[in-house]
């Protein structure tokens, strides 16, 4: 398989790393430097972030300014360059700046003039990034019945020139919307939740669609994850596509462009689903899920083998694959780190100010990148299940996760600690970690807290005894009884399946957490205002029922 840029920078899975690669992957020399000079002395630009991403935006305008430029928050008249991403021609551009014509000197530019500039440390020639003038004026709106009528009629001036960031839905791509709150999908849901909602292989979750939306294409009603058995997921017949858009998925995840990230990890997990090999863009567009722009892509993929958006993301984020590596680092922290002019772990280790938990992520950063075969797991079950019981010997104690779900391999271990008389957890928590501390086998804390009074959530890192052992990953949960069924349906997973599940309930007024699921729920436009009331739920199976579809064992929610 070839390796274009990116592509060389993205391990596969992200937790399969070889146990010789103590070392950072070499980062390769920079494009984007963070230098400090007069490349942009007297260069007043606007960007236009639609489809460049923010995280690029942000790397964009911190090196104008480094430079000596100004960064225009509109489309003015004091502007030189008007910077838009590659993907988007004059018409688009100016319908996103919401102006008919462009102030007069002003250039319409591609990004890639930026990267240029900013690698040469010149002020290049704007020739090859200029978008050229359309034939005769464009109006905007007439040809786009969603276009908003602002985007025509005549507005004063400072206002005509507001960018708006809402304009853009004529693009597939964008009618992603840049808030995730207007999707909160379920109480409880962080955004984590809300990213993986779209990567149900079916349609089966309320979240936008890459493209076109149901006017176009009618959605297929989609079945439920939750209720299939993942034994049914197949071979991937077109994993020449899903890699490279498994890639743009990635990069768009580091430069922060989350929803993005959302419809290309959905088109995705739909093309893993899909029977035989694409060979038309007509077949990919056929299939739920997969819109006109990601049908194009496909094409391009299936033509060229490549994708040539990939090569829009430069060094950055290769290295923010590295660094959002280390547990506890997200794309924000690794973004800052970035913008300090960090490239690799070892500039991390010698000059950035890490916090605790970081220190810890960075220090094991090989092991937890590691996944423990399945027979280390279960030793450390039995450990944290010996100092349970050496607290008290009736408490339950059962490793969840992947390993309940009996992979072969655990990039953690999850276990789960109850008392079947529903009072004995309290209190044992503390004690069951200080038993642990004592032994040495917890060598590190990263988190520790208590939810409700009740519910107590450890993550720390182990290392069992004896020679070549490595650190890893482990978290604990104590519950009530009570609680017991939803808390080891939510521990057990996967992330994917619990999403199904909780958006199922949603449809039937529901709530499903990993305390409770509750009935006659009320929500206003997706906000839970009336909490409803917890239905009994003594096992797992009793969940399934509550919700009207078989029940799955743990080996069958592998989504
Ligand atoms: N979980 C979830 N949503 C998340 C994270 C976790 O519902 N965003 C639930 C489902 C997971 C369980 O918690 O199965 C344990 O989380 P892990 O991150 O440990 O994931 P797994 O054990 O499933 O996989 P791994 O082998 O990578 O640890
Ligand atoms: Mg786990
Ligand atoms: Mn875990």
């Amino acid at each position: 398989m070839e390796t274009h840029g990116i592509l060389k920078a993205f391990p596969k899975v992200k937790r399969h790393r070889p146990a010789e690669s103590k070392e950072a992957p070499p980062v390769k020399k920079t494009t984007v430097q963070t230098v400090t000079g007069n490349v942009f002395q007297a260069v007043f630009v606007h960007i236009v972030p639609a489809g460049i991403g923010k995280a690029r935006c942000d790397i964009f305008r911190q090196q104008i300014i480094q430079n000596g430029g100004k960064v225009e928050a509109a489309c003015s008249p004091s502007c030189t360059h008007v910077v838009v991403d590659e993907s988007v021609d004059k018409k688009r551009a100016l319908r996103l700046l919401r102006i008919e014509t462009l102030p007069p000197a002003v250039e319409l530019v591609k990004c890639t003039w930026l990267s240029a500039c900013i690698s040469e440390k010149r002020l290049v020639s704007t020739e090859e990034y200029s978008l050229l003038p359309p034939d005769s004026p464009q109006p905007v709106s007439n040809d786009k019945p969603k276009e908003s009528p602002q985007g025509t009629t005549s507005v004063p001036e400072e206002t005509a020139l507001q960018p708006d960031p809402k304009i853009g839905q004529d693009d597939p791509e964008e009618t992603v919307p840049e808030s995730p709150n207007e999707h909160l999908e379920e109480d409880g849901v962080s955004q984590d939740d809300l990213e993986a909602l779209i990567t149900g292989i079916k349609p089966d979750m309320d979240v936008p669609d890459d493209a076109q939306n149901v006017t176009e294409k009618p959605a297929l009603p989609g079945k439920w994850v939750c209720a299939q058995s993942s034994k049914v997921k197949g071979e991937n017949h077109n994993k020449h596509i899903t890699d490279k858009l498994e890639q743009l998925a990635k990069a768009y995840t580091h430069t922060g462009d989350k929803w993005r990230a959302l419809s290309y990890s959905k088109a995705v997990n739909a093309l893993k689903s899909y029977h035989k090999p694409i060979t038309s863009y007509q077949e990919a567009y056929q299939i739920p899920g997969i819109g006109k722009a990601m049908a194009s892509k496909i094409e391009e993929i299936m033509e060229s083998g490549h994708l040539r958006k990939l090569d829009n993301f430069g060094e950055a984020v290769s290295v923010m694959e590295l660094f959002t590596n280390i547990w506890g680092a997200g794309a924000k922290t690794a973004q800052l780190w970035y913008q300090q002019g960090f490239r690799t772990l070892e500039d991390l280790r010698t000059k950035a100010t890490l916090s605790p938990t970081l220190q810890i992520g960075l220090k094991h950063y090989d092991d937890f990148l590691d996944r423990m075969p399945r027979s280390e797991a279960a030793a450390i079950e039995k450990t944290v299940k010996e100092a349970a019981h050496s607290v008290n010997p009736e408490l339950l104690v059962m490793a969840c996760g992947s390993y309940r779900r009996g992979k072969a391999t655990c990039g953690d271990v999850d276990v789960l600690i109850t008392h079947p008389d529903g009072i004995s957890h309290k209190g044992v928590f503390s004690g069951v970690l200080h038993v642990l501390h004592n032994s040495g086998f917890l060598t590190d804390d990263l988190v520790s807290h208590e939810e409700n009074g009740e519910q107590k959530k450890y993550m720390g890192v182990c290392r069992l005894p004896g020679p070549g052992q490595r650190h890893r990953r482990l978290d604990v949960i104590v519950v009530p009884h009570d609680e017991f069924a939803c808390a080891i349906l939510y521990f057990t997973g996967s992330a994917h399946f619990n999403r199904s599940m909780r958006a199922l309930a949603k449809t039937k007024a529901m709530s499903l957490s990993e305390h409770s699921l509750n009935c006659n729920v009320v929500r206003n436009r997706g906000v839970k205002v009336v909490p409803g009331r917890a239905l009994s739920t003594l096992t797992e199976s009793a969940v399934f029922q509550h919700l009207g579809i078989p029940y799955r064992a743990p080996h069958e929610r592998d989504w």
